[in-house]
Parts: structure tokens; sequence; C-alpha cells
């Protein structure tokens, strides 16, 4: 299973094509645009989001609302692209009006412009911004549908906002609670306090990252490999996450914390009970060796703050090689949340990647058929 993925923040559209798609398989709409309506969503989102309203239309591969087995695109249109259009066009734009030259510390600007031998560093960030990601949640929701025949679900809350954690422990179930809050975090106390910060961060012209923790509840042994480094699930599941714009860390299970603990506090001892095989703990995070142990798989992914602050860095404007302050575009104060609906949307497909390599099947009977043989 495939995804390619397409199209600049204010060009026309964003397109995405999967392939390796089995058959038969149910896609619910409604759903995915449930998801990409939560990406949109949260506190500290700026301008842009009252513009966008994304929705997918689905341009090939799915025929009475179910898969063909052939290749699935699909387009979200950039509503801003009519302001955009004078500027952005193919067949012809006036490229000196949005010209950004000072470039932003943290953005893809400086490294951008420099591989790619531009002047205008817009001719990378309108690639590199997250904008993109719209793509990669459709994807994660047509992955979810897949994900779903097999009684896989993923789900996952905001852990942390600039420093101000919700520490506590949270059953799957409760997690779904998450995305009826402004910020999708559980503890309210730490919400509101989070609120705040980046109310004063707003007025400060500087922004907010965070951590999100992503869940899988239901996935059977045995996925992914130990037998090659390059078919490790958790090393997809990283890389899945650390592809999002803004991630520069990821954990699995107790992540970095097993370097400060004894063995006998990290291993999840192992026991039989009324003759299944459990475990009293999941500090590897549903992961050994490589491959899925059938416990649930836990993640986290640490997000930086957005890198295009309103007050603006030190920086250079490469159209004079002087000292400037950095571009300040509209821009988001804090996407915690959209983080977090990407998270998930990227671990669902890479899941779902998982799955099909190990099961393969044409179509989705096949694939219970074979998902249900397992023990
Ligand atoms: C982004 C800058 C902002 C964000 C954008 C990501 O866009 P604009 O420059 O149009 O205000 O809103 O995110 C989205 C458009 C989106 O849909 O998530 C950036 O520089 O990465």
């Amino acid at each position: 299973m495939k995804l390619t993925t397409a199209g600049e923040s204010h060009g026309k559209e964003l397109v995405g094509i999967i392939e390796g798609l089995p058959a038969n398989l149910p896609i619910d709409i409604g759903a995915i645009d449930g998801l990409l309506a939560l990406r949109q969503s949260g506190y500290g989102r700026g301008g842009r989001q009252k513009i966008e309203s994304d929705r997918i239309e689905i341009l090939s591969g799915v025929r009475n609302r179910l898969t063909l087995g052939s290749p699935l695109a699909f387009r979200i249109a950039n509503r801003d692209y009519d302001n955009w259009k004078p500027y952005m066009a193919p067949e012809g734009a006036d490229t000196s009006a949005k010209k950004l030259t000072k470039v932003r510390p943290g953005h893809a600007d400086l490294a951008g412009v420099l591989k790619y031998d531009q002047t205008d560093a817009r001719n990378i960030l309108e690639r590199a911004s997250a904008r993109e990601t719209a793509v990669r949640v459709a994807a994660g929701g047509i992955a979810m549908c897949y994900l779903g025949e097999l009684g896989v679900r993923v789900s996952g809350c905001v852990r942390s906002v600039c420093g101000i954690r919700d520490d506590a422990e949270h059953s799957f179930e409760e997690l779904a609670a998450a995305r009826a809050q402004p910020l999708f975090m559980l503890d309210s106390a730490a919400q509101a306090r989070a609120m705040e910060l980046i109310d004063e961060l707003r007025a400060g012209g500087d922004t907010a990252g965070g951590t999100v923790e992503v869940r899988v509840k239901g996935l059977k042994s045995g996925f992914g490999s130990c037998m090659q480094y390059s078919s490790k699930l958790d090393a997809a599941l990283c890389a899945a996450l650390m592809s999002i714009q803004a991630i520069k860390g990821v954990e699995v299970g107790m992540g970095f914390g097993v370097a400060d603990r004894r063995g006998s506090a990290v291993h999840d001892e192992i026991y039989i009970r009324d003759g299944r095989i459990v475990r009293s703990t999941n500090n590897a995070g549903g992961i050994e060796g490589g491959m899925s142990n059938g416990e649930e798989i836990v993640l986290r992914a640490a997000m930086k703050p957005i890198p295009t602050l309103m007050r603006g860095l030190n920086t250079i404007d490469l159209a004079t090689g002087g000292p400037a302050t950095a571009a300040a575009e509209r821009s988001d104060v804090a996407a915690i949340c959209a983080c977090e609906i990407i998270a998930e949307s990227v671990v669902a497909f890479a899941v779902a990647q998982a799955v099909a390599d190990r099961l393969g099947g044409d179509n989705i009977r096949e694939v219970k058929e074979r998902y249900s043989r397992l023990p």
C-alpha cells in the first residue's frame, strides 16, 4: 500500500493517490470528512482555517462507496487559491508580489532555497507547508476504513502544550473524549492553563508546540518483522510520525524513560491466565523485536513551536545579504490538535501498510479471512 501526495499550500488543490487497497473495501466518506474537519480545529489556529473547509473528493478507485482495487485518487480543494491565483497560477503568475527572502529560522526556507537554487523561499514553503497534511489525513481516514474491517482502532490525545502536561493514565476508551475538547486534552485544568498560555503567546507574537499521543488497539501480534532492519514496525511508525511537519522527537511506549530505569522496571513480564498470554504492564508500547506483540501500540510525538513568529526572529535577507527580521506571514500560534489528528492518520496508514505487507489480499474478504486465521 502506497500513498503519493502533491499540491502547494496556496495552489489550486491538494491531491493524493493510494495504490494497493483491496477491492470491496467500504469507504466512509463522512468519517473521512469528519477527520479533515478535526484537523482544521483546535485552539490556537490562525486565519487560514476560516477560509478552508476541507472535503475529500474521490476521483477514481471507488464505485458506489466500495473500492475497486484500482489506484484511489482524490483531491482536496484549496479555497484560498481564489485569493492566490494571481501569484500561484501554473499558466502564468506575478512571482514578485509574494516573494519571501527574509528566511524563517525553523522553517524549510533557507535549506530549501539553497538546495533547489531559488531566490524566493515561496517556491520552497508552498510545498513544505503543513497544508500537505490534509492529504495524509484523508489517506489515514481510508486506512482507518481498512483497519476497522479487522477490528483495529486508532485514537489519541494531546499530552502537553509548551510544557503544560497531562501525565495521567487514560484508557483507550477514554481517549475518544479528547476530540471534543478545545485542545484535545483530557486534563481540563492543564488544558485551561494551556489555553491561557496560547493567548499570552498570541499577544506576544510567539508560538507553541507540544506532545501528542497515538494508540492502536486490536492489532494482533506479528506485524512487522525482526528479520530485516527495514521491516521493523516501530521503525515504520516512527518514520511516519517523524515525517509530519514540525515533529522533532518520537517515543514508543516508555520511550526515553527506558534509559533511566533498570531492566526489572522496564520489561513487561509474561504470564498465562485462563490459557491466555498476558502482561501486567505495557512499557514496550506493544512492539518487541520490531513486531506487534498484541498489546496496545503506544506512541508519542513532540512538535516544535510553529516557526512563523509574528514578532520575527533574527535572520538574514537573501535579497540584500544583510541581517533582517524573519518574515511574518499569517500563521497559527499552536497547531497541536491538527498534529494529533495527523499523527493518528499517519499511524493508521503505516499500520495498514504493515497489515497489507503481511496478509496481501486482492479483496477485503480475503484480507479478513487471513486476519481471522491469525492467533
Ligand atoms: C503553514 C502556514 C499557515 C497554516 C498552514 C501551514 O498557512 P497560511 O500561510 O496560508 O496562513 O495555516 O496550514 C494549513 C494551511 C493547513 O491547512 O494546515 C506553514 O507555513 O506550514
